[in-house]
């Protein structure tokens, strides 16, 4: 196996022996032009915290939505691929309320103001609903609800989940997607 090396944090790592497996660096990146940013979507799956850890490690966040045209942009882009493998639950992105229940935010510090209406698009109709009093965490739901945003806990429910990261510009090395 070839002898690579990537930089994370500024800190440049070596590897041995990689191999193109279903690693949580495996990011399918695109560039989006409504907001000149670049948005990517992670093979691998976490929890949100871990996602958003792997998104500043990048230099960005996960993803920030600013209105209706880049919801769209995203749904279009990533979501053929998107679902988490088991139960088919759509990705993290950075909209959160576990600073303060009920209070939205994205973790770019950017306000939230597309999404502020909860209960209505681009949230589903019940959601954000506090399931169980620990839901802070924002992602696409399902297919069948036209992947409407919904809340859901730390851990992605019942399974971790696929997250977007939205970054300035493409990072120094990026992996593909083994299916794309
Ligand atoms: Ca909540």
């Amino acid at each position: 196996m070839k002898q690579v090396s990537y930089v994370v944090g500024g800190v440049m790592v070596a590897l041995g022996a990689w191999a193109p497996s279903a690693s949580a660096q495996q990011v399918m990146w695109k560039d989006n032009p409504i907001s000149g940013k670049v948005v990517g979507l992670t093979y691998g799956t976490s929890g949100w915290n871990a996602a958003e850890a792997q998104a500043v490690a990048y230099g960005g966040h996960l993803l920030t939505v600013r209105s209706s045209a880049e919801n769209a942009w995203a749904i279009t882009n990533f979501s053929a691929y998107w679902a988490a493998p088991i139960n088919g639950r759509g990705p993290f992105f950075g909209a959160n309320d576990s600073a303060a229940e009920g209070s939205w935010l994205w973790s770019s510090g950017e306000p939230l103001t597309y999404g502020s209406q909860l209960y209505t698009t681009p949230w589903g109709s019940a959601s954000p609903d506090n399931y169980l009093g620990f839901q802070h965490y924002g992602h696409y739901s399902l297919p069948q609800f036209n992947w409407v945003w919904d809340d859901i806990q730390e851990a992605g429910d019942t399974e971790p989940l696929r997250s977007l990261i939205e970054v300035p510009q493409r990072p120094a090395r990026s992996w593909s997607w083994p299916t794309a």
